[in-house]
């Protein structure tokens, strides 16, 4: 069955003349694979290639091509474009936000020397290239409600900086050599069939899990901290209408995206609705509210919607009944 992502795409267009040919890096992380399902209908199976360096499950392989990809490995890297003919990239190998903490070294070595990997073979292939941004590009320092693309961005974690750094980097090379760079910062994204690795904002998926299967849930953040967040479907959809948006009609190269914000409570509160014993608790991770409370609560994407159309699908109803169905929760 088709996501409505998928299917707006689908029909709009199915032919494959002219398709870019696409490499998708951490492609086994939380979107990979719904990013390749959702391109792969748009451009066909063939035109777009997973990577990743962990070893896939066998269904992986049946959906499309898969091969081994090592950011850090240039000579890896450039075989992969070579061999496959790629034409545009999409970057989503990363250490997130609370697991960079915990191993810094790691996460500088993947999210800045791989980027710079990457952009090097982007700008010697004339590739186009999409790397995420996120909301915790921005810190304390940041204006915190309807946070604008354009301000003061000072992040005191490691992710956070090096995705700045990607954020600038992108646009010097863009500058410099017309490198096609294009960037979205996301909110935190909310999915059903795929666990994210190690953010601030996976609580928000967690607590699905936990209450569709026992009813309650310990919250690592306090109940009042609100983030910026929204549905994947939402996340995929505008990451192509960005890819194919005409390089005219964008004013920037970086740019907020979001759909809603609401603390846990909110969430806890309209779970509640359609799981009526639900109950949360809460157990704060310091480390992790630290995070959060460094981050904008709400961001303005008023440019996205301006110069590319971006408009969500998803608000927090929806978003509630849709993750509830998909876990097998009956919320009629
Ligand atoms: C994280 O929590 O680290 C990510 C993000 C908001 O970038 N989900």
């Amino acid at each position: 069955s088709q996501s409505p992502a998928e299917a707006h795409f689908h029909s709009a267009s199915s032919s494959e003349a002219g398709c870019p040919r696409v490499l998708i890096t951490g492609g086994l992380g939380q979107l990979g694979l719904g990013l390749a399902s959702l391109l792969r209908k748009r451009y066909g199976k063939d035109n777009v290639i997973l990577s990743d360096i962990k070893k896939p499950p066998s269904h992986v392989f049946c959906s499309g091509p898969f091969v081994y990809a090592n950011i850090l490995d240039p000579q890896n890297l450039r075989e992969v474009v070579v061999n496959h003919r790629i034409t545009w990239m999409l970057h989503y190998s990363a250490l997130l936000s609370a697991v960079g903490e915990a191993n810094m070294p790691l996460a500088r070595a993947v999210n800045i020397t791989g980027l710079h990997n990457i952009l090097d073979l982007a700008e010697e292939y004339n590739l186009r290239l999409f790397i995420p941004s996120t909301i915790g590009a921005f810190g304390s320092t940041s204006p915190r409600n309807r946070t604008p693309d354009l301000c003061v961005q000072r992040p005191r974690t490691i992710y956070g900086v090096s995705k700045v750094h990607a954020e600038l980097m992108g646009e010097y090379y863009n500058y410099r050599s017309g490198l096609d760079f294009r960037c979205l910062r996301y909110p935190g994204v909310i999915s059903a069939d795929s666990q994210p690795g190690g953010g601030t904002t996976d609580y928000a998926i967690q607590i699905f899990h936990d209450a569709v299967k026992t009813g309650k849930f310990e919250c690592n953040l306090r109940a009042s901290t609100r983030l910026p967040m929204m549905y994947v479907d939402d996340c995929l959809r505008a990451t192509l209408e960005f890819m194919e948006a005409p390089a005219e009609s964008l004013s920037m190269r970086t740019y907020n995206i979001t759909a809603m914000s609401f603390t846990p409570e909110e969430l806890a509160q309209e779970i509640a609705k359609h799981v009526p014993e639900f109950h949360i608790s809460y157990h704060v991770d310091p480390a992790r509210q630290a995070i959060a409370d460094s981050w904008p609560m709400s961001l303005d994407d008023s440019m996205a919607r301006k110069d590319w159309g971006w408009k969500h699908d998803f608000d927090l109803p929806e978003l509630v009944t849709t993750m509830l169905n998909l876990l097998g929760c009956d919320t009629r």
